[in-house]
């Protein structure tokens, strides 16, 4: 890792597309780890075909197209691109370009929030890869790339066996020109908790050296001040701090309550006064209708001089209407994934947008063939994950009542699941609306709204109804995540906390209403880093691990267990990566470039009385015998 951003050549500027295929040391692992290579590879694919893949039903191998790149007619950009103008010019030069812009610019999501809100946050980084390397001949005119922060962090390291920092390199390193943006959790980083103000500021630091130019940084309740510090933080590096307002509620509503128009135009005055360089709009549910976004748009146009840039979910079908109505009303960025990774919980397609907006003022700069082309790819690359598709494969309107964000529909429906409420899902998604309107109609998004989904799977699963929580939630125990919040750890909502229900939850508890960071002590980097050195007995572990571990410390230390045990997996093809291998089939993977494992399974031994089964492979020619403990 790490060796990319360091790279004299990377360095000079002078990288271009095919710099990681000619520098292939870039992923050199340390040599203790990737020692016996073959053999750790091996039993990653045996322990897989017998046990399946952790989380997924087992099931024997699906085929699978390969997922192709098509030929495509290279496109030049048209003048210099948005992340040239950041790193030649700096920020307000980027703003002016962004303002003075009359086309709709677009930010690609595909790699960030659309893998998160359609497919758990599954995608691999070798499958991003394989488009990132040409992003920028088949669309050079793209504002920024979506593809880190939010979830993918987590998931990377958990389920995938990665670290999302070579990811991000990596990334970086395949699309020199293109502005790379992340999603910020605030005072949250990419994590669930609140850190301290340092661990904030090195994760910033070392995002931007790694090669995020675009912060989107959030508060899950809006509260301005779990989001000052990050903001500054972002402008000490000189990258983009794209201070962000979360939209709930309907400003057109007749009676819109506390998140009215009056609500967002006041925030987004406080965000400027902030030192925002641009102002997100996240509508992470998708419940900003197309008149309301002509009316906030206009209205934030007429009352603050940033550049605007609107997320949406086009969970109720309606994402295009309400980008084409921002659009006249004079948003400058707007989200869309490719079409394959678009729609229901995710943005909408980019392709969709173009051609709504043809002949108008404002069409994007895109060229809807090449787009067209690349989906391809992505499309079979789509296929690679359907057994993670779980969400909705149709419009669903009731979103604009249970305010559901995109990205946290298929986990919760997953997580109902698992607690076996699979068939009761309706009712959870009524009581995720009746649980909001308890806790005083809060802002949902990552990590409030996992509160009111933690609340709502408890209620259902108990059989409670909101009359039996004020009669006999003085006798109940709630889960944790609803008592922290009550106790103030994710901060203060607007309006403050309805005192009865906060009495009923707390039963006499602390509260504070605090900014929950300013109450922890700063961390010890170097303590950290000989804590994790103890725990692994290697001292491999560079300023990188230290904020992984900081953000997920079990998952962390578990990750680099995996990567002892198994090798580097990110080489080895999705398919085989989630399913193993069928007997009789044969699988490469290039390790470096030119140096190829050749691996081919003969069969599978019959259990043994210890439980354990003998796989039979060929490695480059040669037969290799693998236990592998069956765990049915
Ligand atoms: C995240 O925080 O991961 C989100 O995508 C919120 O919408
Ligand atoms: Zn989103």
């Amino acid at each position: 890792v790490r060796n990319v951003i360091n790279h004299e050549v990377f360095k000079s500027g002078q990288a271009t597309t095919t710099f990681i295929d000619n520098t292939p040391e870039l992923f050199d692992f340390p040599k203790s780890r990737n020692r016996d290579r073959g053999n750790k590879t091996l039993q990653y694919i045996g322990d897989t075909t017998i046990n399946g893949f952790p989380g997924l039903a087992k099931q024997d191998k699906p085929y699978f197209a390969k997922a192709e790149i098509p030929e495509f007619a290279k496109k030049e950009a048209d003048g210099p691109t948005a992340k040239q103008i950041l790193d030649h010019q700096g920020v307000e030069a980027v703003k002016d370009y962004v303002k003075n812009s009359s086309d709709l610019l677009l930010t690609d999501t595909t790699m960030r929030d659309a893998h998160q809100s359609l497919i758990a946050t599954r995608m691999r980084t070798r499958d991003m890869l394989k488009a990132a390397k040409v992003q920028e001949a088949v669309n050079p005119d793209m504002f920024s790339m979506e593809v880190w922060g939010g979830a993918t962090f987590d998931s990377a390291l958990r389920f995938l066996t990665e670290d999302p920092w070579q990811r991000l390199e990596a990334l970086r390193a395949a699309m020199p020109n293109t502005l790379l943006q992340m999603l910020f959790r605030g005072a949250n980083a990419v994590g669930y908790t609140s850190y301290p103000d340092n661990v904030l500021k090195e994760f910033i630091q070392q995002s931007a050296q790694s090669g995020i130019d675009v912060f989107r940084i959030f508060d899950s309740l809006n509260w301005t001040k779990q989001m000052e510090n990050s903001i500054q933080y972002v402008k000490d590096t000189g990258k983009i701090a794209e201070a962000t307002m979360c939209y709930t509620g309907d400003i057109l509503a007749a009676n819109p309550g506390k998140y009215n128009l009056k609500y967002y135009v006041d925030l987004a005055k406080e965000l400027e006064k902030l030192g925002a360089d641009i102002l997100a709009i996240k509508d992470m549910a998708g419940l900003l209708k197309p008149q309301a976004a002509y009316a906030l748009v206009s209205e934030l146009k007429s009352q603050i001089d940033l550049p605007i840039h609107l997320h949406t979910h086009d969970t109720a079908g309606n994402g295009i209407m309400t980008y084409v109505k921002a659009a006249e009303a004079g948003v400058d960025v707007v989200d869309v994934a490719t079409a394959a990774f678009s729609s229901t919980t995710s943005q909408p397609a980019m392709t969709s947008l173009y051609y709504a907006m043809e002949h108008s003022e404002r069409v994007p700069k895109l060229d809807p063939r090449n787009s067209q082309l690349l989906n391809q790819y992505w499309s079979g690359v789509r296929h690679y994950y359907e057994a993670f598709n779980s969400g909705l494969k149709v419009p669903e309107t009731e979103i604009y009542r249970t305010e559901m964000p995109g990205g946290q529909y298929t986990n919760l429906q997953q997580q109902a699941q698992a607690v076996n409420l699979g068939d009761r899902w309706n009712e959870v998604k009524a009581m995720y609306h009746d649980v909001n309107l308890l806790f005083g109609d809060i802002v949902k998004v990552t990590p409030s709204s996992k509160v009111v989904g933690d609340m709502a799977l408890f209620m259902v699963q108990n059989d409670l109804s909101i009359a039996d929580f004020y009669e006999q939630g003085s006798h109940i125990d709630f889960p944790q995540s609803v008592i922290d919040f009550f106790s103030g750890k994710l901060g203060q909502p607007a309006g403050g906390f309805p005192e009865d229900v906060k009495n009923i939850i707390l039963k006499g508890g602390p509260a504070s209403t605090e900014r929950p960071g300013a109450l922890l002590a700063d961390v010890d980097f170097e303590a950290t880093r000989q804590e994790i050195i103890a725990k692994l007995g290697e001292d491999d572990v560079d300023d990188q691990d230290v904020l992984s571990y900081l953000m997920y410390p079990d998952v962390f230390i578990d990750y680099r267990h995996k990567l002892d045990k198994y090798s580097d997996l990110s080489l080895i093809d999705t398919p085989t990566f989630f399913y193993g291998m069928k007997p009789g089939e044969s699988v490469n993977i290039e390790i470096e470039k030119g140096k190829v494992l050749f691996i081919r399974l003969i069969q599978i031994g019959e259990v043994d009385h210890n439980g354990n089964r003998i796989m039979f492979f060929e490695l480059n020619g040669q037969r290799r015998e693998i236990v592998v403990a069956d765990a049915s």
